[in-house]
């Protein structure tokens, strides 16, 4: 503490935000087992490029539509997209990220990292939408 004293006035503003900073991260730590909700700085509530064969929830795309055009997961859960069709077509979501095409014929897949809603399209037939709802 000696190298804080070299104004009183400072030295106390120091004290009360290391006293406060301290407190706070005690009592924000979360609970044991539970799951982390909050983004890591600069995360995306959406990551690309997640392995197909892990995800818990699938969506089919047939005939230029998304099915079911709208899912519910748990944060942290991988869903896949299967492009049944011959065309190509993308999974874009509206805020963020693209998730480039999926072949006619191939699957992607993406993890959802925050609890909200992620409405998605195709940016080749912006008629078809669909919805993540993360819990
Ligand atoms: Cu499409």
């Amino acid at each position: 503490m000696r190298v804080l004293r070299f104004s009183i006035g400072v030295g106390a503003v120091l004290f009360f935000a290391l006293a406060c900073g301290g407190g706070g991260a005690a009592t924000n730590a979360p609970a044991t087992g539970s799951t982390a909700t909050q983004l890591v700085d600069g995360e995306l509530p959406v990551t690309c490029g997640a392995s197909v064969a892990a995800a818990q929830t699938e969506v089919a795309i047939a005939n230029n539509a998304f099915d079911p055009s709208s899912v519910t997961v748990a944060v942290g859960a991988i869903v896949s997209w299967t492009n049944n069709d011959s065309t190509d077509h993308t999974v874009t979501f509206d805020a963020s990220p693209d998730c480039d095409r999926v072949l006619g014929g191939e699957s992607i897949a993406s993890t959802f990292n925050a609890a909200g809603s992620d409405a998605y399209h195709c940016r080749i037939h912006p008629s078809m939408t669909g919805t993540v709802v993360v819990q």
